[in-house]
Order: structure tokens, then sequence, then C-alpha cells
């Protein structure tokens, strides 16, 4: 029997009485309690029918449970779907029915909401919440703490992630076995991690860098978390004086260079801090190091490819650049155009091929075709260069997208409910600079003929069917969109001309 996700991230530490999770009120999981309950859990859903490859959707609050889960889906061979949980009831209709999960797992505060969802998609359902109570786990109290593990292949998948598309429509990325696994011991070696890491978290375990780069990385050298619910700058500043490791979005970076506590003394037993999901500004990356003496380490990576590049552990991590291709990786610049490779020092659209990259999105071969070459390559939708020395600097995107406090925002999805609004002509969303958030949401509007559309009735229905993080901060009318020749809306302009919204010059 051979599951190797499941064998070397999990099965290595069976039995194990050292600590995997730390909790905020001092308490302790070791390996062993852990792996017995994700156990547990599997034999939950093999008896609720699931079988190898079936898809569990997850929308629950991060706790040691939820974790659990995850390794209980990678035990049971099930394919496991986390979900932000600012996710709204209509947006989460779409992932199940999209996935066609079979299972979905949430909040009993969202049970009576979500059962309409899984009864129309034939799934059914069971309840975890945030202090770990609810009918999955009183279901698997019961139940051995051995579970024999589904065999898998490399090639099988693991999980599929949600991102959103350019169209407004979401595409599950098809991550595999080997996909998750080959980049959780590259970059575990490349940090150099080991069993005596302690990693500070504080990142959502619904996506990529909570996930698997945090988590997976933390499993693969054996080494524990102090896990936390979400991101509290005082706690965090509490609780580095016990931590090796940090991993987080530049807010955390921006919010702790804030705080009157965070300095030199206070991180000197830290051994590393790493920032991705978004781009961590030059001027921070030199604050940080002016008041601590560390280096933040900058990666890059997708919810599609895992991470591609990483400033090296040892040598020279440079600010505005996201540094080296991992082993096994290959980054190349292309036109955007004809494909054709650019030569270095030149801008151009970001290519990845590796171990690391996706099988492709869930259900959508056309998609899959127009982003993933056929001979591997993806086509990231960044815009970028590769310096003399072979670090890669991020210039921009090819494709509309925000990201605000490493959350993706794809601009598409709330044009068509601005759109939809009465007395809206036509909209468009905008990322403008923000000092926290890094780029924050503006709606720009324009009203049909002779109408005043009201804001706040437009604002009541972003907020029914997109989730908080989506939400414009800001809705403004204009007499007209900017357009090129082509038609087409000139979104740098609006950039431009809203880019002072939050922060006057
Ligand atoms: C919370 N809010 C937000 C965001 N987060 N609004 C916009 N953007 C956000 N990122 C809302 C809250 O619901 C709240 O609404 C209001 O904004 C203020 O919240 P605040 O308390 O300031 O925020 P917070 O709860 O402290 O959260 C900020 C955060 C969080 C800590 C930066 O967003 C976070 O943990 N971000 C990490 C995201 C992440 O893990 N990304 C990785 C994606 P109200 O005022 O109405 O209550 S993986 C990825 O991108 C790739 C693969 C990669 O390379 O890693
Ligand atoms: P996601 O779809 O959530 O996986 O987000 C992936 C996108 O986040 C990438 O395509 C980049 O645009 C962005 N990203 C991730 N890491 C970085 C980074 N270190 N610097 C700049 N952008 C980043």
């Amino acid at each position: 029997m051979t599951n190797p996700l499941y064998d070397q991230l999990f099965g290595s530490h069976i039995g194990k009485g050292s600590p995997l999770l730390r909790l905020a009120d001092g308490s302790v999981v070791t390996y062993a309690a852990f792996l017995g309950l994700a156990a547990q859990m599997a034999h939950v859903l093999a008896q609720g029918g699931l079988r190898s490859g079936d898809r569990l959707a997850a929308q629950v609050q991060k706790s040691p449970e939820a974790l659990a889960l995850y390794a209980a889906c990678v035990q049971a061979g099930v394919v496991f779907l986390p979900l932000n949980t600012a996710y709204t009831t209509d947006e989460l209709r779409y992932f199940v029915e999209d996935s066609g999960a079979r299972m979905i797992v949430c909040d009993a505060k969202a049970e009576q909401a979500l059962s309409s969802v899984a009864k129309r998609a034939g799934a059914s359902l069971e309840t975890l919440n945030a202090d770990g109570s609810g009918t999955l786990t009183d279901s698997a109290r019961v139940m051995p703490e051995a579970f024999p593990t589904v065999e898998r292949s490399a090639d099988d998948l693991a999980a599929l992630l949600y991102t959103s598309g350019t169209t407004g429509r979401s595409k599950g990325a098809m991550l595999s076995q080997g996909n998750l696994l080959t980049n959780a011991v590259t970059l575990a070696k490349q940090w150099r991690f080991t069993s005596a890491d302690v990693l500070l978290h504080a990142l959502p375990i619904f996506h990529t860098h909570g996930l698997f780069v945090a988590t997976n990385v933390t499993l693969v050298a054996g080494a524990s978390m102090i896990f936390l619910p979400q991101f509290n700058v005082d706690q965090i500043v509490d609780l580095v004086p016990q931590s090796t490791v940090l991993m987080g979005v530049p807010t955390f970076y921006t919010r702790l260079l804030d705080h009157p506590r965070f300095d030199r003394g206070l991180a000197s037993g830290m051994r590393l801090f790493v920032s991705g999901s978004a781009p961590l500004l030059a001027e921070t990356h030199i604050q940080f190091e002016e008041r601590t003496g560390h280096r933040i380490l900058e990666r890059y990576g997708m919810t599609e490819t895992n991470m591609n590049t990483s400033n090296p552990y040892e040598g020279d991590r440079r600010a505005g650049s996201v540094g080296l291709p991992l082993p096994g990786v290959e980054v190349k610049v292309t036109d955007p155009v004809t494909g054709a490779t650019l030569p270095g020092d030149t801008v151009g659209q970001i290519e990845v091929r590796g171990p690391n990259v996706f099988k492709g999105y869930w259900q959508m071969p056309e998609k899959t075709a127009a982003e993933l070459r056929e001979d591997g390559f993806f086509i990231t939708g960044d815009l970028g260069k590769i310096d003399e020395d072979g670090y890669l600097h991020i210039l921009g995107r090819n494709k509309d997208l925000i990201i605000s406090g490493g959350y993706n925002i794809y601009p598409k999805e709330i044009e068509l409910v601005l759109d939809a609004q009465a007395g809206v002509l036509e909209s468009a969303v905008i990322g403008v600079p923000h000092r926290d958030l890094g780029e924050t949401v503006i709606g720009v509007i324009v009203a049909e003929p002779g109408q005043s559309p009201d804001l706040d009735r437009i604002m009541a229905a972003v907020q029914t069917s997109l989730a908080r993080f989506k939400h414009p901060r800001r809705l403004v009318v204009v007499p007209e969109l900017p357009r090129n020749t082509m038609a087409k809306v000139q979104k740098n302009i609006l950039r431009g001309q809203f880019k002072d919204a939050f922060h006057p010059a």
C-alpha cells in the first residue's frame, strides 16, 4: 500500500509524542494525538461513503480539528477542497456544485444556509465548529485511532483549490500528491527546517500559503507550529520569542513594523521571516532589516504551482526580487504575443514548469489549454524579468487581479454584481494603493442616462453575494469610463486617477 503524501507528511510521525501544534492557551497537540484524530475522521469519511478521488468541501474556522480533517482526507484518498470562511452561501453553492463534492463540512452556524446547497448537490453535511465540536468530531470520537491508509499515487489528486478567473468564474486548480509533496520537501530543505523549528502560524488554512507552504514544510521536518486562529499583531509580538520562523503576507510585516515592541531584541531568537502571496515593498524589506537585523526571505508562488522561486537562505536576499527558481523548477520570461523566450533583463510574461505545476483546471479543458502549454510550462499571468544573476523580479500583472492583504480579488466578479444593479450602466473595479493591505478595491460606476444609482443599495447587494474582503471600500460615480481605440476600458487611467484615494499625496 502506498500513499506518498500521507506516508511522508503524516505516516512517518505516527505514535510520536512530540508536539505538532502549540495552542494559544498553552496546550499542546502531539503528533500522536493529531494523527489519531485524523484516522478517526478518516473512518467517518469512509463510513459516510466517500471513496478514493471523491471531493470533500470544507468551510471551517481554523482549529487543530480543521487541520486534522486535511490529514484525514489525505489518508482516506479524498480530495480536500478548503474554502475561505468569508465566502457567502452564493459563492459556496458554485464551488460545491462545480466540484461535485460528496460531503460538505461547515460551522454549525452555516448549517441551515448550506443544507439546501448540500441537498441540491446530493452531498452529505457535517459540522465542525471553531472550538472543535460538531457532528464530525462527535462521530470521530468513537472510531478507532488507526485507519488503513487508502492507496494513492503521486499523480492522483490531493486537493482542489479554487482560484477566481478573469471571466468571473472560479477555476478549480487540481493539485496532485506529487505537486504538494515535492514542493514541501524542496522548501523544507531550502529553508533549512529541522525538528527543532517552531513556526508561528497565523495564516488561514484554506489557501496554499497557510495550508501547504507553512503546514507541509513543518510536517516534512517533524517540527511544530504555534497555531493561532488568526493574525493579531499583539499576540504575534508576545509569541515571537518562543518561535523560530514566521511566514506571512506583507501586511503581517507592515503591521509588525508599526508595533512599538517589535525590535531586534524581541526577534533575536528567530532564524527566518518568510514573505509571499503579494509584493513586499523594497521599503518594508529595508525597514525590517534596520529594525530587527533580519532580511525577510521573499518567495513567489501561486495556487496552481505552489512555490516557484525563493530568495536564498544563505546568500543575497534581494529586496524587490522574489529570488531564484527552486531546484527542479524552470522559470522563463516570454513575449506575451508570440510566446518566444525573451533575453535576460527584458520584461515579459513569467512561465514556470516543474513537478510543482498543477494538473489543470477541474473540468475546464479549454482554460487549462489556454494557460498550461503542452510542453508543461504554465503561463502565470505575472509580468517580470530575470536579472543578470538569475533573480526573478515581478513587475506587474498581465491579468486583471487585485491582491488585498494577500487575498486575490478578480474585478470581473465584482463588476458583474455592480452591473446588475438598478441605475448602473457599467462599472470598472480597480485596485489602488493601501498602506495596510497593499491594494484595496474601488468600484467605479457609470449611471444609466438620467439615473442616480443608490450607492447604499448597491453596497447591500454586494454584501449578500460576495465575501467581505472583496467589497469595494469605496464606490464612485463617473460620467464615463476611459476607453482605448479598441473600446477597451483603460483601467490604468482609472488607477492613476484614484491612486491617492486612501492616502492623499
Ligand atoms: C480582512 N478583511 C479584509 C482582508 N482581511 N479586507 C480586504 N482584504 C483583506 N485581506 C476585512 C475584514 O473582514 C474586516 O471587515 C476588515 O477587512 C478589517 O479587518 P482587519 O481586522 O483589519 O483584518 P484582519 O482580520 O486583521 O485580516 C487582515 C490579514 C488577513 C491578517 C492581512 O487578510 C490575512 O490573514 N491575510 C492572509 C491571506 C492569505 O493567506 N493569502 C495567501 C493566499 P469588517 O471591518 O467589515 O469586519 S495563497 C497565495 O496567494 C499564493 C499561493 C502564495 O504565493 O502564497
Ligand atoms: P493565488 O492565485 O492566490 O495563488 O495568487 C498568486 C499570485 O499572487 C501570483 O500570480 C502573483 O501575482 C502573486 N504573488 C505571490 N507571491 C508574490 C510575491 N512574492 N510578489 C509578488 N506577487 C506575488
